[in-house]
């Protein structure tokens, strides 16, 4: 065994996964609950998908559970995206049911790369490319230069279609509103902020407001709430699950339209 050999495995097989990721059908920004849901189906129904996460470990808000205890709550309409992840869960109550963070966070990534999303950690989104009125792809760097504040000139990758799944950040949205003189599908054409928390309709306003904001631009989970005005609804993750399946669905039409 050498060392080289080691090092060579690591770097040939890194390299030919981001070759493949240059030009993806989809970018997904955060592998939170919404994104890896989202490029997990994306990528069992066919669609080259890449999903950018500047932190070492995905998974988003989940692994926290509410306040450091360690279960997150579903509602019964999202039960079978957990089931189809083989993700266990326990009912509880009123169609409610428990299930451990570890257990979601950890399900959803194996989950999203068992089926083909190309998931890339440690790589931040800082914008966009925009050509000709459309978003089509993603300016990168790597954590590191940006925790840094290096100054290392980011490279890009192209998409027909990114998505906006950087949770109450809604990082990418906000950097290309503030960045450019556009208009986006939101009553004022600029993101509206996320209100205070009341659970129920913040859950069904995730899942109606999992959309396209600009021509080649998405949003889903919590970010729509910053987008589109929505409240917060806490620990619980049902909507996320089933906006990242709304946004499979819508996508899947557009990457075999374009
Ligand atoms: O916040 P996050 O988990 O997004 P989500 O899918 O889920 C929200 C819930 O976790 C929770 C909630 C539930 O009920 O309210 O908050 O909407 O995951 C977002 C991921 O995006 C990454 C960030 O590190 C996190 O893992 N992220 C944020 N900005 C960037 C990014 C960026 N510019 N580039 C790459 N990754």
């Amino acid at each position: 065994m050498r060392e080289i050999d080691i090092t060579r495995g690591i770097i040939e097989n890194h390299v030919e996964e981001l070759m493949q990721s240059l030009k993806s059908d989809v970018v997904i920004v955060g592998a939170g609950p919404s994104g890896l849901v989202a490029g997990g189906f994306l990528a069992e129904m066919g669609i080259n998908v890449t999903i950018l996460e500047k932190k070492l470990a995905p998974g988003g808000g989940i692994w926290g559970g509410g306040m450091g205890y360690k279960y997150v709550i579903i509602q019964d309409e999202a039960k079978s995206v957990l089931d189809d992840y083989e993700i266990p869960s326990k009912p509880f109550e009123n169609n409610l049911h428990a299930v451990d963070a570890l257990a979601l966070a950890s399900g959803l990534i194996f989950g999203a790369a068992k089926r083909g999303a190309k998931i890339f950690n440690l790589v931040v989104v800082e914008d966009l490319l925009v050509r000709e009125g459309r978003v089509n792809g993603v300016v990168i760097n790597n954590t590191f230069a940006m925790m840094n504040h290096f100054p290392v000139d980011p490279i890009t990758m192209e998409a027909k279609a990114v998505v906006d799944a950087t949770g109450h950040d809604h990082d990418i949205v906000r950097t290309f509103s503030n960045k450019n003189d556009v208009s986006l599908n939101t009553p004022n054409g600029k993101p509206l902020g996320e209100r205070s928390m009341f659970a129920e309709p913040a859950e069904d306003a995730v899942v109606t407001n999992t959309t396209e904001v600009y021509p080649g631009l998405y949003v889903c989970g919590m970010s729509t709430a910053a987008v589109y005005g929505g409240y917060r609804m806490g620990p619980i993750f049902g909507g996320m699950l089933l906006s990242g399946r709304k946004l499979a669905d819508m996508l899947v039409e557009v990457c075999g339209n374009r």
